[in-house]
């Protein structure tokens, strides 16, 4: 018997939870990730496919797929689809023009089946730039409030400081808590 509570045990609090880390090229993705993993600015270069990594969190395990988000690959996103528990869609806060684009993909994600129990972190990032748009301007423009069947919440933060990163986890590792 206490082995058998010990392994449920283990299955429930190491359990690995999928997340993708989507949003345009150039938007800090990549920084983001290496941000968590190793509290640092790595050099990046784009992103050709994915890097993979695992983050912990107070004992919660997340498996984080970083993909590239050049034109040519967003078609390919939905590859990594299957088991997603979790979507990052990152938003580099100064790209103004391409807001719109970063709504398409975003609700194309929400409207995919694989996707449907997702919940979606959206990070603001880059708020270090001057000028950045903020995180309500973001929130407004990509019509946050009108996603009624998925949970999001929006995160301001600035990749080459770690700023907002780890409130953006805590809001993740929390939806786990109510399930
Ligand atoms: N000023 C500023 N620059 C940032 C921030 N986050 C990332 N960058 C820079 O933005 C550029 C792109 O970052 P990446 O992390 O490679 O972007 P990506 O989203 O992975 O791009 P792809 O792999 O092409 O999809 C790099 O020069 C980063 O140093 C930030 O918070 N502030
Ligand atoms: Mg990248």
């Amino acid at each position: 018997m206490g082995l058998l509570f010990a392994k449920l045990w283990s299955l429930f609090c190491n359990q690995e939870h999928k997340v993708i880390v989507v949003g345009l090229d150039n938007a800090g993705k990549t920084t983001i990730l290496y941000q968590f993993l190793m509290n640092e600015v790595v050099h990046t270069s784009p992103t050709i496919g994915s890097n993979v990594e695992e983050i912990v969190v107070k004992n919660t395990h997340f498996l984080m797929w970083d993909i590239g988000g050049q034109e040519s690959l967003r078609s390919s996103w939905n590859t990594y689809y299957s088991n997603t528990e979790f979507i990052i869609l990152v938003v580099d806060s100064i790209d103004r023009e391409r807001l719109s684009i970063t709504r398409e993909e975003l609700y194309r994600m929400l409207a995919h089946e694989d996707l449907r129990k997702a919940a979606v972190l959206i990070f603001a990032n880059k708020q270090d730039m001057k000028g950045c748009m903020s995180a309500a301007e973001i929130s407004k423009s990509l019509t946050l409030s009108s996603i009624k069947d998925h949970p999001w919440h929006i995160q301001s933060c600035c990749a080459l400081t770690g700023e907002g990163l780890c409130q953006g986890l805590e809001w993740m590792a929390s939806r786990i808590d109510v399930r």
